[in-house]
């Protein structure tokens, strides 16, 4: 399997705002971009990607949140669906690839299940709860053109915005 790391697109780049269209079917090309998507993922680190962050606007993610030393665990959904967010909210860390070096507490459902197509296309049902829900949910917003700094403060995403967008300048005049 030949693989690509593609570049991973940065707010406030406004592809991000695209909201993702469903995939009519997991065939060979598919496959292809979550290989990319999964070694891009690796590459930057990160234990999310969601296909929008390398510019390709199609309800695809892929996940592995195994620990360094541990063997990795790739993950691959297509088409997620949330079902039965809990009552509960846990509050995380998160971070975002497309918002680097800016991260920020947010409550979200702490458990839901997700229905979704796996690498080959069969339907699966997961639980999930913890670092896996969180991440789940923070991936679904990026199918829906939402940022983790979106549920923030204005304050705080304007002032993450401003600053991303100064570096981006500077970078662009070198
Ligand atoms: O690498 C990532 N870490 C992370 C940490 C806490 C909550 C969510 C995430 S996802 C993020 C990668 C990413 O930007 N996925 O869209
Ligand atoms: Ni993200």
């Amino acid at each position: 399997m030949r693989m690509a790391i593609k570049e991973i697109l940065t707010a406030p780049d406004p592809r991000l705002r695209e909201v993702s269209k469903p995939v009519a079917e997991v065939d060979d090309a598919l496959r292809a971009l979550m290989d990319d998507m999964l070694e891009t993922m690796y590459d930057a680190p990160g234990i999310g990607l969601a296909a929008i962050q390398i510019g390709v606007p199609k309800r695809v993610i892929v996940m592995d949140l195994a620990g360094k030393d541990e063997e990795p665990e790739p993950r691959y959904f297509v088409n997620p669906e949330i079902l039965d967010p809990s009552e509960e909210m846990s509050v995380y860390e998160e971070g975002c690839l497309s918002v680097p070096e800016f991260f920020d507490e947010v409550e979200r459902p702490a458990k839901c299940r997700v229905k979704y197509l796996d690498y080959d296309g069969k339907e699966q049902i997961l639980e999930a709860e913890g670092l896996l829900a969180t991440c789940i949910q923070h991936e679904m917003d990026h199918l829906e053109g939402v940022l983790f700094i979106d549920h923030l403060s204005r304050l705080k995403r304007d002032r993450v915005l401003k600053k991303l967008k100064k570096e981006q300048r500077l970078a662009a005049a070198l």
